[in-house]
């Protein structure tokens, strides 16, 4: 079938919206019509060349929401019309990953997720007979995707797409790290060092486990704002100090923050954050994506003395168990998704998206198709 689709022909450059080629679902595969996706940075990030999983030409987007159209064969847990969210962390239930009850990290389809191509070894999408990849196990920039079975959670056809497709990427991963990461409990004092639509997630999972102190940190003082509706109670931006932001948390609080969360991407900060770490028990979480080849560092003295540092993929959230549950909490109103879409726009405007997220203008942008 033919598709609208904003393809990544090559990296560093704009997205080209175009007609391409959706082959049918084969087995274990469904076919999804996007209603809604949200552009996360790990999409920039991807389209920058940085990623060293980035394959191209691509079709990017994995924070969607959308209508099953047709199932392949053998598909058994959905059906056409039932409303989805793609997951670019599978939950097949029988890897020794989802046996061990220790991690959402489902192995099923990763390897091949991660070239960019269906199970199988191929991709469903083609553009004049040439073949583009997928992303992340999603492709959500695309109005009909092709994803695995195992990689959709199936969810109320009553919940609003426009809000719930953050559910697929950015609010997820940042309630997901304070609840199922760091487990924040009630009083604890918290630093989240980034404010995009993943570090107010923070924020807002850090109210729900009522933590008390709840230390927001960006260059970007435009931010602050929306911080505090959600629950921060301080505001630090590094421009605004000489000495290194993990002394100025440190002075600030005595002894450091029991927690810290990583929402940038960036090394030096992820220092500063597990540095920021209260003495003896203190810990950080690595959630933000850095760029090939950057390592991170610090004294080893820092561990010695309790610090942990710790990381979190999709919040720690398993997909199809958990996202649905995730999804009746938003409609009931226990998590907040209309203050994140700070913008919407149609397919052809997806540029602009981006553009707005690069200057620090917007939180969610929602795509409609
Ligand atoms: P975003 O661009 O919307 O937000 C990043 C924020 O960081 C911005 O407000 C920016 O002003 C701020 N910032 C940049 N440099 C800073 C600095 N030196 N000090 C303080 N603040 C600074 O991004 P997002 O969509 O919220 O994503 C954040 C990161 O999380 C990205 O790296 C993304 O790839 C990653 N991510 C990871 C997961 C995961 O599962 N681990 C999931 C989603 C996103
Ligand atoms: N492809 C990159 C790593 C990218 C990465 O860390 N992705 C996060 C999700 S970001 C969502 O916005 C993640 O969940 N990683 C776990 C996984 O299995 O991909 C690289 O460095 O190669
Ligand atoms: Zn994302």
């Amino acid at each position: 079938m033919k598709s609208r689709a904003a393809v990544a022909f090559a990296p560093g450059k704009p997205l080209e919206i175009v007609e391409i080629d959706v082959a049918p679902p084969k087995k274990g595969e469904v076919l999804i019509k996007i209603t809604d996706t949200g552009v996360c940075h790990t999409d920039a990030f991807t389209l920058s060349g940085d990623d060293p999983e980035g394959v191209f030409p691509v079709v990017l987007g994995h924070e969607g929401a959308g209508v099953v159209v047709e199932v392949g064969e053998g598909v058994t847990s959905v059906k056409p019309g039932d409303h989805v969210i793609p997951l670019y962390t599978a939950e097949c239930g029988e890897c020794e990953f989802c046996k061990s009850g220790k991690t959402n990290l489902c192995v099923a389809v990763r390897a091949t997720q991660g070239k960019g191509l269906m199970p199988d070894g191929t991709t469903r999408f083609s553009y004049n007979g040439q073949p583009l990849y997928h992303y992340m196990g999603c492709s959500t920039f695309s109005e009909y995707t092709v994803v695995a079975e195992v990689s959709l959670a199936k969810i109320n056809p009553q919940a609003n797409h426009e809000h719930v497709c953050l559910l697929g990427c950015g609010v997820t991963t940042g309630i997901g790290a304070v609840h199922n990461t760091a487990k924040v409990q009630e009083g604890d004092s918290v630093a989240v060092f980034g404010l995009g639509g993943i570090g107010l997630a923070v924020i807002q999972g850090a109210r729900q486990a009522k933590a008390g102190r709840i230390i927001a940190i960006d260059t970007n003082p435009a931010k602050f704002e929306l911080a505090k509706q959600f629950g921060a109670t301080d505001f630090v931006n590094p421009k605004d100090h000489e000495k290194p932001i993990q002394q100025v948390i440190v002075e600030m609080t005595g002894w450091g923050v029991d927690h810290s969360f990583e929402c940038i991407g960036n090394v030096n900060v992820m220092r500063a954050a597990l540095e920021c770490a209260h003495r003896g028990w203190g810990q950080s979480v690595i959630i933000g994506v850095a760029g090939a080849g950057k390592e991170i560092s610090t004294r080893p003295f820092q561990l010695v003395t309790g610090r942990r540092w710790l990381g979190s993929a999709f919040g720690g959230v398993k997909g199809r168990s958990q996202l649905p549950g995730m999804v009746e909490d938003a409609m009931k109103g226990d998590i907040d998704l209309a203050p994140f879409v700070t913008h919407t726009m149609g397919l052809e405007q997806i540029n602009e998206a981006f553009d707005l997220m690069h200057e620090g203008k917007s939180i969610r942008s929602v795509i409609k198709f």
